[in-house]
């Protein structure tokens, strides 16, 4: 960031922020970044190529000799991924004012906090119980990322406009029953609980399947999960598991839960066993502002790019920074739709469009003096 010419501080939610002054003094600035953070065992691109980017702006500005009417700013976001804690994008969350203090008690499984986690960072949690930046304290923002979805490659789309990203809710669920002998304890006397895992799993995939319809989208998933003792001769005794749900639905995050938790209770209860959920982190779904989609659009055809307008079923920081800012996302494809995985891959004529359409982007952006609410 400092060889592009930006100059770097760490913000009290543990973001890196690289900034170019602009010509309007006082002026609000323009923003772009993503994360680096990736999930366990993931792949190059998600996150790490919008906050290389903008990095590429910056370098792309000052060696053209370009200062721009507002300050650019390039945010590499703390810990977008749910990593240790359960809690996603946060430090786009504190940026804005969002990350709780039940958000900043989640710990880690050796114990630490997450509020101690930013510290250690060179955050400041202290600060936190208020926005970093609040409305109208950053001009606009926008964020290049891969599709991680298979649409722009199967329809040969160079540039997606993202319109809007679904809601994520995140619970932890404890499902406890009693550790026994795995061969001395006849089937009717156990208490499995990862038994009661499994009945929550299916019980989640038949309700999502359930819920979508041609204008309600709706996934949910158990992907992280650990079993107690975890011994092949002993019955488990407990289960921590996350349950995610996703939703363009508001309605079906606020309630999702609680019906799936009461449709089984009977069943979990028949086994001798308990559940215990709670609610970790709850994001809704974010509408980007529609005079900075139609922006990334016009950047895509003046480039003699095809662009498409579509939903994100994947979170962003810019969920968060749409909640202060006018936002939007520029999109490329990537290999298979494949992402959160090694196999996930971008061609650099991909990511040469997108980087362009970026620029041109924040150049539009630039011309704006305020939006329309
Ligand atoms: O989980 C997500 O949607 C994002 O890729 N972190
Ligand atoms: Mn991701
Ligand atoms: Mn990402």
């Amino acid at each position: 960031m400092q060889q592009a010419g930006l100059t770097v501080h760490v913000d009290a939610g543990g973001n890196l922020v690289g900034r170019l002054e602009g010509a309007t003094p006082g002026a609000a600035p323009i923003m772009t970044g993503s994360h680096t953070d990736t999930v366990f065992d993931g792949g190059r691109y998600d996150g790490i190529i919008g906050v290389l980017a903008g990095i590429e702006i910056a370098h792309t500005l000052t060696e053209h000799g370009v200062q721009l009417q507002h300050p650019f700013e390039v945010v590499d976001f703390l810990s977008e991924e749910p990593s240790d804690f359960g809690v996603s994008c946060v430090g786009s969350r504190a940026m804005v004012g969002l990350l709780s203090p039940e958000m900043l008690a989640q710990k880690s499984p050796a114990g630490q906090t997450l509020s101690e986690a930013i510290e250690s960072v060179g955050g400041r949690p202290k600060e936190l119980g208020r926005a970093i930046r609040g409305p109208g304290s950053v001009h606009s923002f926008i964020e290049l990322h891969i599709e991680q979805g298979p649409v722009l490659e199967r329809e040969q789309i160079p540039i997606g406009a993202v319109t809007d990203l679904v809601g994520i809710r995140r619970y932890r669920v404890v499902i406890t029953g009693q550790a026994d002998h795995s061969g001395t304890t006849p089937m009717d006397y156990r208490k499995d609980a990862l038994l009661g895992a499994s009945i929550l799993i299916q019980a989640t995939n038949a309700k999502a399947r359930a819920l979508n319809t041609d204008t309600a989208y709706v996934v949910s998933t158990v992907g992280y999960l650990t079993v107690l003792p975890n011994s092949s001769n002993a019955v488990p005794a407990s289960v921590e598991m996350m349950l995610e749900v996703r939703s363009n639905r508001n309605s079906v995050l606020e309630s999702y839960g609680d019906e799936l938790f009461a449709q089984i209770h009977a069943e979990i209860a028949a086994e001798g066993l308990t559940l215990d959920a709670s609610s970790v982190s709850y994001g809704e779904p974010a509408l980007f502002h529609p005079a900075v989609v139609e922006l990334i659009g016009d950047a895509a055809t003046e480039r003699g790019y095809v662009s498409l307008r579509m939903p994100s079923g994947a979170g962003h920081d810019a969920a968060y920074l749409s909640k202060i800012a006018p936002s939007g996302m520029v999109f490329i494809p990537c290999l298979n739709g494949r992402s959160h995985c090694p196999e996930e891959s971008i061609e650099p004529e991909q990511l040469k469009k997108g980087l362009q359409v970026t620029l041109d982007s924040v150049l539009k952006l630039d011309t704006i003096a305020g939006f329309a609410e």
